[in-house]
């Protein structure tokens, strides 16, 4: 199984700022807790980061036929971009929607979400756990569906 994991706009500044929302692990510490947990489950798993909604998008088309699942925090864009949900649906690849923090407890700006409607699920408001969650739930997916 090889995974996906995007990361959007301004997450590339996790372990800087705002702490109390989005925990104090840096990007890369996430993803090298996602490396570790991946490396048990023995699936393949790269990264990809963006501020640029575009670049974003052509990250989902590459991930055709490569990959068989992405985790997706689509930081921003969750609340704005009809083209990431397009892509992510024109994709047709599993997707697990992630957040680090409660976006339902939060602004109502961020109580909508335009990739929901195109993922298996969300899994919001449990800092890095959220990803590793995410991880888990494509791994289970993927058994389920494989048979
Ligand atoms: O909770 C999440 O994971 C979010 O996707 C994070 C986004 C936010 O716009 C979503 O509503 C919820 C923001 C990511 C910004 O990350 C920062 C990290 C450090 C300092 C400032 C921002």
């Amino acid at each position: 199984m090889n995974i996906l994991v995007l990361h959007g706009p301004n997450l590339n500044l996790l372990g800087r700022r705002e702490p109390d929302h989005y925990g104090s692990l840096t990007l890369d510490g996430i993803n090298g807790l996602l490396q570790d947990a991946a490396q048990n489950e023995q699936v393949q798993i790269s990264f990809y980061q963006s501020n640029a909604e575009g670049e974003l998008v052509d990250a989902v088309h590459k991930a055709i036929d490569v990959f068989d699942g992405i985790i997706i925090n689509p930081g921003a864009y969750t609340h704005t971009s009809i083209a990431l949900r397009d892509a992510l649906l024109a994709a047709g690849i599993p997707v697990v929607e992630v957040h680090l923090s409660n976006i339902y407890c939060r602004e109502d700006f961020r109580q909508h979400s335009y990739i929901s409607g195109v993922a298996l699920g969300v899994i919001s408001g449990f800092r890095e756990q959220s990803y590793l969650l995410g991880l888990q739930a494509l791994i289970a997916h993927a058994k389920q569906t494989s048979g």
